[in-house]
Protein backbone atom coordinates (compact mmCIF):
# COMPACT_ATOMS: atom_id res chain seq x y z
CA UNK A 1 0.00 0.00 0.00
CA UNK A 2 1.78 3.85 -1.38
CA UNK A 3 1.70 5.97 2.21
CA UNK A 4 -0.19 8.78 2.10
CA UNK A 5 0.75 11.87 0.82
CA UNK A 6 0.10 15.54 1.68
CA UNK A 7 1.26 19.18 1.80
CA UNK A 8 2.62 20.83 4.71
CA UNK A 9 3.47 24.58 4.47
CA UNK A 10 5.04 27.23 6.10
CA UNK A 11 2.63 30.52 5.50
CA UNK A 12 4.70 34.00 4.94
CA UNK A 13 2.36 36.88 4.68
CA UNK A 14 -0.04 35.48 1.92
CA UNK A 15 2.59 33.09 0.44
CA UNK A 16 3.81 29.65 1.55
CA UNK A 17 6.38 27.23 0.96
CA UNK A 18 5.96 23.88 1.05
CA UNK A 19 6.91 20.14 0.82
CA UNK A 20 4.62 17.12 -0.06
CA UNK A 21 5.67 13.79 1.47
CA UNK A 22 4.13 11.83 3.85
CA UNK A 23 4.07 12.65 7.47
CA UNK A 24 6.34 10.55 9.74
CA UNK A 25 5.14 12.12 12.91
CA UNK A 26 2.90 15.39 14.40
CA UNK A 27 3.17 16.24 17.64
CA UNK A 28 2.59 18.61 20.01
CA UNK A 29 5.64 19.26 22.88
CA UNK A 30 5.39 21.19 25.60
CA UNK A 31 6.64 24.36 23.57
CA UNK A 32 5.66 23.41 20.11
CA UNK A 33 4.40 21.38 17.09
CA UNK A 34 7.04 19.37 15.61
CA UNK A 35 6.09 17.47 12.39
CA UNK A 36 8.64 15.23 10.46
CA UNK A 37 7.56 14.81 6.85
CA UNK A 38 9.35 12.87 4.27
CA UNK A 39 9.52 14.49 0.85
CA UNK A 40 10.57 12.86 -2.03
CA UNK A 41 13.50 15.55 -3.25
CA UNK A 42 14.20 17.60 0.56
CA UNK A 43 14.32 13.81 1.84
CA UNK A 44 12.98 13.83 5.28
CA UNK A 45 12.09 17.71 6.76
CA UNK A 46 11.64 19.07 10.38
CA UNK A 47 9.10 22.00 11.43
CA UNK A 48 8.45 23.47 14.45
CA UNK A 49 5.21 25.50 15.06
CA UNK A 50 4.68 26.24 11.22
CA UNK A 51 8.32 27.04 9.75
CA UNK A 52 10.78 25.20 8.56
CA UNK A 53 13.84 23.82 10.35
CA UNK A 54 15.40 21.54 8.52
CA UNK A 55 15.67 19.11 5.56
CA UNK A 56 18.55 16.44 4.77
CA UNK A 57 18.64 17.74 1.50
CA UNK A 58 19.19 21.21 1.93
CA UNK A 59 20.68 21.14 5.66
CA UNK A 60 24.29 21.74 5.31
CA UNK A 61 23.46 24.93 3.76
CA UNK A 62 22.42 26.12 6.63
CA UNK A 63 24.72 24.28 9.44
CA UNK A 64 28.52 24.63 7.50
CA UNK A 65 27.58 28.49 7.24
CA UNK A 66 26.77 28.66 10.88
CA UNK A 67 29.74 26.85 12.23
CA UNK A 68 32.58 27.12 9.98
CA UNK A 69 32.91 31.13 9.61
CA UNK A 70 33.48 31.16 13.49
CA UNK A 71 35.45 27.97 14.19
CA UNK A 72 38.26 28.76 11.47
CA UNK A 73 38.80 32.43 12.37
CA UNK A 74 39.45 31.69 15.87
CA UNK A 75 42.88 30.23 17.12
CA UNK A 76 41.40 29.32 20.77
CA UNK A 77 38.61 26.66 20.37
CA UNK A 78 38.16 24.90 24.08
CA UNK A 79 34.88 25.56 25.34
CA UNK A 80 31.81 26.04 22.98
CA UNK A 81 28.25 26.61 23.36
CA UNK A 82 25.17 25.94 21.15
CA UNK A 83 21.83 27.76 21.84
CA UNK A 84 19.09 25.33 20.54
CA UNK A 85 20.64 23.02 17.85
CA UNK A 86 18.68 20.27 18.64
CA UNK A 87 17.91 18.91 15.36
CA UNK A 88 22.50 17.87 16.00
CA UNK A 89 23.68 19.36 12.73
CA UNK A 90 25.59 21.98 14.51
CA UNK A 91 27.03 19.77 16.76
CA UNK A 92 28.21 17.56 13.62
CA UNK A 93 30.06 20.24 12.11
CA UNK A 94 31.77 21.30 16.02
CA UNK A 95 32.49 17.73 16.38
CA UNK A 96 35.25 18.16 13.59
CA UNK A 97 37.53 20.07 15.22
CA UNK A 98 39.89 18.40 17.43
CA UNK A 99 40.78 21.53 19.49
CA UNK A 100 37.23 21.35 20.82
CA UNK A 101 37.24 19.78 24.42
CA UNK A 102 33.67 20.43 25.61
CA UNK A 103 30.79 21.24 23.49
CA UNK A 104 27.24 21.93 25.30
CA UNK A 105 24.07 21.71 23.79
CA UNK A 106 21.40 23.63 25.12
CA UNK A 107 17.91 22.87 23.74
CA UNK A 108 15.04 24.14 25.72
CA UNK A 109 12.70 21.36 24.08
CA UNK A 110 13.94 17.64 24.85
CA UNK A 111 11.34 16.52 22.31
CA UNK A 112 13.00 17.88 19.39
CA UNK A 113 16.29 15.97 20.28
CA UNK A 114 14.00 13.01 21.19
CA UNK A 115 12.28 13.49 17.49
CA UNK A 116 15.24 14.13 15.48
CA UNK A 117 17.80 11.14 16.80
CA UNK A 118 14.68 9.08 16.08
CA UNK A 119 13.98 10.38 12.09
CA UNK A 120 16.39 12.48 11.06
CA UNK A 121 19.53 10.44 12.52
CA UNK A 122 21.25 11.48 9.22
CA UNK A 123 21.82 14.71 10.65
CA UNK A 124 23.40 14.43 13.74
CA UNK A 125 24.75 11.25 13.33
CA UNK A 126 27.92 10.12 15.60
CA UNK A 127 28.13 13.62 17.12
CA UNK A 128 25.35 12.39 19.29
CA UNK A 129 27.74 9.90 20.65
CA UNK A 130 31.06 12.53 21.03
CA UNK A 131 32.01 12.51 24.65
CA UNK A 132 32.79 16.36 24.33
CA UNK A 133 29.14 16.70 23.43
CA UNK A 134 26.62 17.58 26.76
CA UNK A 135 23.13 17.76 26.35
CA UNK A 136 21.09 20.24 28.45
CA UNK A 137 17.11 20.83 28.38
CA UNK A 138 17.69 24.29 29.63
CA UNK A 139 16.55 27.47 28.77
CA UNK A 140 19.04 29.15 26.84
CA UNK A 141 18.39 32.67 28.15
CA UNK A 142 18.77 31.32 31.75
CA UNK A 143 21.84 29.40 30.49
CA UNK A 144 23.81 32.24 29.31
CA UNK A 145 22.58 34.22 33.05
CA UNK A 146 23.95 31.75 34.80
CA UNK A 147 27.04 31.24 33.00
CA UNK A 148 30.68 32.69 34.55
CA UNK A 149 32.19 35.61 32.28
CA UNK A 150 34.64 34.47 29.75
CA UNK A 151 33.85 31.39 29.47
CA UNK A 152 32.85 29.92 25.92
CA UNK A 153 35.09 30.53 22.90
CA UNK A 154 32.20 30.50 20.82
CA UNK A 155 28.82 30.50 21.15
CA UNK A 156 26.28 29.72 18.48
CA UNK A 157 22.28 30.80 18.56
CA UNK A 158 21.23 27.69 16.47
CA UNK A 159 17.45 28.64 16.95
CA UNK A 160 13.73 29.18 15.09
CA UNK A 161 12.06 32.65 13.86
CA UNK A 162 11.76 35.38 16.82
CA UNK A 163 8.19 33.92 18.14
CA UNK A 164 7.08 33.04 21.72
CA UNK A 165 9.62 31.45 23.85
CA UNK A 166 12.32 32.15 21.49
CA UNK A 167 11.90 35.93 21.04
CA UNK A 168 14.45 36.47 23.94
CA UNK A 169 17.05 35.18 22.15
CA UNK A 170 17.16 38.19 19.72
CA UNK A 171 16.82 40.84 22.84
CA UNK A 172 19.44 43.18 23.46
CA UNK A 173 20.22 41.75 27.20
CA UNK A 174 20.58 38.23 25.93
CA UNK A 175 22.97 39.44 23.13
CA UNK A 176 24.97 41.30 26.17
CA UNK A 177 25.05 38.37 28.44
CA UNK A 178 26.66 36.30 25.05
CA UNK A 179 29.11 38.90 24.94
CA UNK A 180 29.96 38.77 28.67
CA UNK A 181 30.79 34.84 28.83
CA UNK A 182 32.58 35.13 25.69
CA UNK A 183 36.67 34.92 25.91
CA UNK A 184 38.22 38.28 24.70
CA UNK A 185 38.62 37.05 21.16
CA UNK A 186 35.37 34.64 21.32
CA UNK A 187 33.23 34.88 18.46
CA UNK A 188 29.37 34.88 18.34
CA UNK A 189 27.65 33.13 15.53
CA UNK A 190 24.03 33.39 15.12
CA UNK A 191 21.54 33.07 12.25
CA UNK A 192 20.52 36.05 11.12
CA UNK A 193 17.26 35.49 9.22
CA UNK A 194 16.77 36.38 5.67
CA UNK A 195 17.40 40.10 4.49
CA UNK A 196 14.09 39.33 2.19
CA UNK A 197 11.45 37.14 3.67
CA UNK A 198 12.46 38.71 7.18
CA UNK A 199 13.65 42.16 6.25
CA UNK A 200 12.95 43.89 9.45
CA UNK A 201 14.34 41.17 11.77
CA UNK A 202 17.29 40.98 9.71
CA UNK A 203 17.73 44.58 9.89
CA UNK A 204 17.12 44.29 13.90
CA UNK A 205 19.33 41.57 15.06
CA UNK A 206 22.36 43.19 12.47
CA UNK A 207 21.91 46.81 14.26
CA UNK A 208 21.46 45.39 17.73
CA UNK A 209 24.81 43.53 17.55
CA UNK A 210 26.72 46.13 15.95
CA UNK A 211 25.73 48.27 18.59
CA UNK A 212 26.86 45.92 21.11
CA UNK A 213 29.91 44.17 19.94
CA UNK A 214 32.85 46.09 18.50
CA UNK A 215 32.50 44.02 15.31
CA UNK A 216 30.01 42.33 13.68
CA UNK A 217 29.87 40.87 10.04
CA UNK A 218 27.41 39.03 8.42
CA UNK A 219 27.28 36.27 5.57
CA UNK A 220 24.79 35.49 3.01
CA UNK A 221 23.95 31.95 1.38
CA UNK A 222 21.29 30.17 0.56
CA UNK A 223 18.46 27.35 2.43
CA UNK A 224 16.32 26.25 -0.16
CA UNK A 225 13.35 25.52 2.02
CA UNK A 226 13.02 28.59 3.95
CA UNK A 227 10.70 31.64 3.10
CA UNK A 228 12.55 33.23 -0.15
CA UNK A 229 15.80 30.75 0.23
CA UNK A 230 17.94 33.61 1.19
CA UNK A 231 19.47 33.64 4.54
CA UNK A 232 22.07 35.29 6.52
CA UNK A 233 24.50 34.28 9.60
CA UNK A 234 26.17 37.03 11.66
CA UNK A 235 29.41 36.76 13.76
CA UNK A 236 29.95 39.06 16.29
CA UNK A 237 33.02 39.95 18.36
CA UNK A 238 34.02 42.07 21.14
CA UNK A 239 37.89 42.75 20.04
CA UNK A 240 38.35 43.81 16.41
CA UNK A 241 38.70 39.79 14.70
CA UNK A 242 38.44 40.40 10.78
CA UNK A 243 35.71 38.14 10.77
CA UNK A 244 35.84 37.31 7.41
CA UNK A 245 39.32 36.50 7.31
CA UNK A 246 40.32 32.66 6.89
CA UNK A 247 43.14 30.05 8.46
CA UNK A 248 43.67 28.89 5.35
CA UNK A 249 45.84 25.62 6.92
CA UNK A 250 42.56 24.77 8.88
CA UNK A 251 40.34 25.16 6.48
CA UNK A 252 42.14 22.68 3.84
CA UNK A 253 40.94 20.05 6.00
CA UNK A 254 37.81 21.18 7.08
CA UNK A 255 36.66 21.41 3.28
CA UNK A 256 37.26 18.35 2.71
CA UNK A 257 34.23 16.89 5.03
CA UNK A 258 31.64 19.84 3.48
CA UNK A 259 29.41 19.75 1.05
CA UNK A 260 28.75 23.78 0.65
CA UNK A 261 31.50 25.58 2.65
CA UNK A 262 34.93 26.63 1.44
CA UNK A 263 37.15 29.58 1.41
CA UNK A 264 35.94 30.88 -1.59
CA UNK A 265 32.51 30.33 -1.00
CA UNK A 266 33.12 32.25 2.60
CA UNK A 267 35.07 35.00 1.23
CA UNK A 268 32.05 35.80 -1.42
CA UNK A 269 29.40 35.23 1.25
CA UNK A 270 30.66 37.80 3.36
CA UNK A 271 30.67 39.82 0.20
CA UNK A 272 27.04 39.70 -0.69
CA UNK A 273 25.30 42.07 1.06
CA UNK A 274 22.17 43.52 -0.53
CA UNK A 275 22.20 47.11 -1.34
CA UNK A 276 19.35 48.24 0.39
CA UNK A 277 20.31 46.62 3.73
CA UNK A 278 23.61 48.52 3.28
CA UNK A 279 21.39 51.13 2.46
CA UNK A 280 19.13 50.57 5.84
CA UNK A 281 22.25 50.32 7.60
CA UNK A 282 24.13 53.44 6.71
CA UNK A 283 20.36 55.58 7.54
N1 LIG B 1 12.99 30.22 9.42
C1 LIG B 1 13.71 29.17 10.05
C2 LIG B 1 14.85 29.61 10.86
C3 LIG B 1 15.38 28.44 11.55
C4 LIG B 1 16.78 28.53 11.87
N2 LIG B 1 17.21 27.41 12.65
C5 LIG B 1 17.20 26.18 12.02
C6 LIG B 1 17.68 25.10 12.90
C7 LIG B 1 18.56 24.16 12.19
N3 LIG B 1 19.46 23.52 13.06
Amino acid sequence: MSAIKTWIDEYHKGSRFGLNGEILIKKNSKYQEIIVIENEYYGKALMLDGCWMTSLKDEKYYHECLVHPALNRIDKKSNVLIIGGGDGGTARECVKYSQITKIDLVEIDEEVIKISKKFLNEIGGEAWNDKRLKIHIDDGVEWVKKTRDNFYDVVFIDCSDPSGFSNLLFSDSFYKDCKRILTPKGILATQSESPESFKNIHLKILKTLKNIFRISETMYSFVPIYPSGIWSWTFASKEYLHLSQENYNEAVKIEKSCDIWNLNFQNAAFKMMPNKIIKELNS
